[in-house]
Parts: C-alpha cells; sequence; structure tokens
C-alpha cells in the first residue's frame, strides 16, 4: 500500500468515542460551543473543555475561521481536542476552499506541536456551514496526504464520516472497498 495512504483510516461513526490523541472539533469562531459535531463533543467531554475554550478566549480572542486551538480531551476517550474553525460556504468565491484547506493543515500544525501522534477529523464545514461534501473531501484528503509527506510524527489520521454520503465519497477517494 502506499505508505502515505496507510497512515489514513476511514471510520464511519461517532467521532467523540475514538480513543485517540486528538479528535478535532468542527467549531465556531466564539469557541463556546453549538450543535452538529460541536455539540456532541461538548456533552460528551463535559465542561472542562468549554472552561478551557473560555480562557482561550479571553487569551487571545476569537478563534478566526481557519485557525485552530487545542484544549483537553475532559471525559473524552481522546487526550486533546483541536478546536478549528472551517469556513461558512457563501457559494464558493470567497476563499472558501483556501480557508477549509487552512482548517486542516492548522489543526495538524496544532497536534505536531502538542506531540500528538493520531487524530481524528470529522468532514468540517459540511454539515450546518453547508460546503459542499464532494470539493469538500478532496480538500480535506490533498491537505492531510501533503501534510503527511512532509512530517512523520502523526503516525495516523482517521476521517470520521457520520453521515452515509461523506462515508461513499471518501471511500471512493481512499479506495476502500
Ligand atoms: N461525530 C462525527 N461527525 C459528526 C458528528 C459526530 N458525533 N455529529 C455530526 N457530525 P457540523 P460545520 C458531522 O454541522 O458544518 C456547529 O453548530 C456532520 O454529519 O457539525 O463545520 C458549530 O458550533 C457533518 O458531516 O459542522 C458551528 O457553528 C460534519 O460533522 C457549525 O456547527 C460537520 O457538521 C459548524 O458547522
Amino acid at each position: 500500500m502506499d505508505p502515505i495512504l496507510s497512515r489514513i483510516t476511514l471510520i464511519q461513526g461517532d467521532i467523540t468515542k475514538l480513543e485517540v490523541d486528538a479528535i478535532v472539533n468542527a467549531a465556531n469562531s466564539s469557541l463556546m460551543g453549538g450543535g452538529g459535531v460541536d455539540g456532541a463533543i461538548h456533552r460528551a467531554g463535559g465542561p472542562a473543555i468549554l472552561a478551557e475554550c473560555r480562557e482561550i478566549v479571553v487569551r487571545q480572542g476569537r478563534c478566526e475561521t481557519g485557525q485552530a486551538v487545542i484544549t483537553s480531551g475532559g471525559n473524552l476517550p481522546a487526550k486533546f481536542v483541536v478546536h478549528t474553525v472551517g469556513p461558512v460556504w457563501h457559494g464558493g468565491n470567497n476563499s472558501e476552499a483556501d480557508l477549509l484547506w487552512d482548517a486542516y493543515l492548522n489543526s495538524l500544525k496544532m497536534a505536531v506541536e502538542n506531540g500528538i501522534e493520531t487524530i481524528a477529523f470529522p468532514n468540517i464545514s459540511t454539515g450546518v456551514y453547508g460546503f459542499p461534501k464532494e470539493n469538500a473531501s478532496h480538500i480535506a484528503i490533498e491537505a492531510v496526504t501533503q501534510f503527511l509527506s512532509e512530517n512523520d510524527q502523526i503516525k495516523q489520521v482517521y476521517f470520521v464520516c457520520f453521515d452515509q454520503e461523506n462515508y461513499e465519497l471518501y471511500s471512493q477517494l481512499l479506495h476502500v472497498s
């Protein structure tokens, strides 16, 4: 198998259940929680995560689109949560693709700075934020494979697809049957 692809695993399910060094949250700039995967992570992880997010906002302000911050995993099986903010889809001419790429890239950089070796991503921006799923799947996979080809600290990246459509798109791109 391709040595980069062997460091990528596709999963369908709930990201909050994963026992990995870090899971990534598709947050919003306020870092104060929300619906979708953000809501699921804060519910499962408990109030410690929100308290840490509050401290980050006091210290450095909101998390801008494409940027990432890190907290502990609270009560989650994951040790850390990397909170990133994907772009809201506004038709595609507002740097959405670049900002989605940045969200993946900055999450991986934050992971490396914190000694993380295994990290799981949800399908950032493809829920409430409305980013077309096929387009987003290409960006996610290209951003991650490029990063893995330049960095050997990250041993395994998990793409965690919640819905069937995303799972099928990723299956095709990653040649998983
Ligand atoms: N595990 C894995 N993936 C999930 C889970 C889960 N438990 N729950 C949902 N998804 P969304 P966005 C998938 O809307 O589009 C929040 O309110 C879901 O099927 O969670 O980046 C934030 O606070 C979809 O494919 O995030 C922001 O305001 C993917 O997660 C806003 O939503 C992302 O959907 C962010 O919107």
